[in-house]
């Protein structure tokens, strides 16, 4: 990959912070977007703007055009085998919050159990929670290793007739962790239960195909793989969608309305209530494009390269505890520095114009088996240099000469 060239693909990259060439390592949260993208927004709104699916006049057409064949493209990203597989929502919390309602609703009743993980982001315990209080449902808990992996043996020891779904992230994205979903869909499926992954840091790294994984649903947000904010997606086994009820009522979900009785609308609709993003969906299909031109698994590459990089250069300061270090890890590098509060070094890296995340990162839970209050992440993306990690590396540096004094 030509760094290089593709920098100059993300206007966002050329600007300076506190008088510091910015440098971005807060991916994990939100990446940046490339101009194709930003123009693909612009243009839809410049040409085609209309509502979707409700229109004969040719801008109707044309935007619905430019909304389901983004649903094509998504279908061809994960290598789902129909559209009506592919549900666009806001983001990876709307898509789990709409498993948890409406496969809540339909399978889950009091005394069932969900398997979470410790590692879980906030998206993926909250709505189960919600669970518990209005169905009574259970909650249980996949412990994590020393190193930030999954304990598989517990997992296995969870398991009862009880359990009736499983919900894990594909990637931590506080450990980096890339969890072992092939092993943990196969033993969930030997015991006859279906798996959600949470592939919010999993599809902007890792090659997904759900077939071949045969996982009953996976989720994910667009803005984390260079598409807009606003849009996400729902792979769900049609198999399984078409037994679960609609998640929100309104147009567009509705085969006939009467007072005295509505029926829904097919799958994929069935699902999406209301004007959908349509602008984001059309720019997610170049994001899409723009990820696949480059080759997910060469980004990948490049990604894992400056995470080693980085974690040598750390590990070298001293006094530096990394929270994950799984040989199976993706490019999120979250750590603390004996005696100092990780805002702090957050906030004097950010006065070199380094951007980092500190805090609990939406994994409080984490955080609570790990022992400490926040940590500092730097998380990389396809742009990022090994010439910003020695900036970051020297930053840190200067950081702590400050605080230390
Ligand atoms: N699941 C995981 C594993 C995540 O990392 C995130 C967002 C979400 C779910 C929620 O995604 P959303 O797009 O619906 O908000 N993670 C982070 C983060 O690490 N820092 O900011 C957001």
């Amino acid at each position: 990959m030509d760094i290089t060239k593709i920098r100059d693909d993300f206007p966002i990259l050329e600007q300076e912070v506190y008088k510091r060439p910015l440098v971005y390592f807060d991916n994990a949260a939100t990446t940046q977007k490339p101009r194709v993208v930003i123009d693909a927004i612009s243009n839809a709104y410049c040409t085609i703007n209309a509502n979707v699916h409700r229109g004969v006049h040719h801008l109707s057409q044309l935007s619905t055009e430019g909304h389901e064949g983004g649903r094509e493209k998504v279908r061809q990203f994960l290598n789902a085998k129909t559209i009506k597989e592919i549900i666009f929502t806001r983001g990876t919390t709307e898509s789990i919050n709409l498993v948890a309602s409406s496969f809540g609703e339909a399978f889950l009743s009091a005394g069932d159990e969900v398997i979470v993980s410790e590692m879980e982001h906030h998206s993926n315990i909250v709505p189960w929670q919600l669970l518990e209080s209005k169905k009574g449902i259970k909650l249980r808990v996949i412990p994590i290793t020393e190193v930030g992996e999954l304990d598989m043996n517990a997992f296995r020891n969870l398991i009862t007739e009880k359990t009736k779904l499983i919900s894990v992230a594909h990637v931590s994205n506080v450990l980096g962790t890339i969890n072992p979903i092939e092993q943990i869909i196969s033993i969930a499926h030997s015991n006859n239960i279906p798996v959600l992954v949470d592939g919010a840091q999993g599809a902007p790294h890792i090659k997904v195909d759900v077939q071949k994984l045969d996982v009953d649903f996976y989720v994910f947000s667009g803005h984390k793989i260079y598409a807009p904010t606003g849009v996400g997606v729902l792979y769900g086994k049609e198999e399984w969608l078409d037994k679960m009820p609609p998640y929100q009522g309104g147009g567009e979900m509705i085969g006939k309305v009467t007072f005295e009785k509505t029926t829904f609308n097919e799958l994929p609709f069935k699902f999406e209530a209301g004007t959908p993003d349509y602008v984001g969906v059309i720019a997610m299909t170049e994001a899409l494009n723009y990820v696949e031109n480059l080759g997910i698994e060469n980004i990948a590459v490049h990604e894992t390269e400056l995470l080693q990089y980085t974690t040598e250069k750390l590990k070298a300061i001293g006094g530096i505890t990394i929270y994950g270090n799984s040989s199976c890890k993706s490019g999120v590098i979250s750590f603390n520095v004996d005696g100092i509060h990780p805002y702090d070094i957050g906030m004097l890296l950010d006065k070199q114009g380094i951007a980092v995340r500190t805090g609990h990162l939406c994994a409080q839970p984490l955080m609570d088996r790990l022992g400490i209050p926040g940590v500092v992440r730097a998380s990389f993306a396809l742009y990022n240099t090994k010439d910003e990690c020695d900036k970051f590396i020297n930053a840190l540096n200067r950081a702590l000469d400050i605080l230390k004094r």
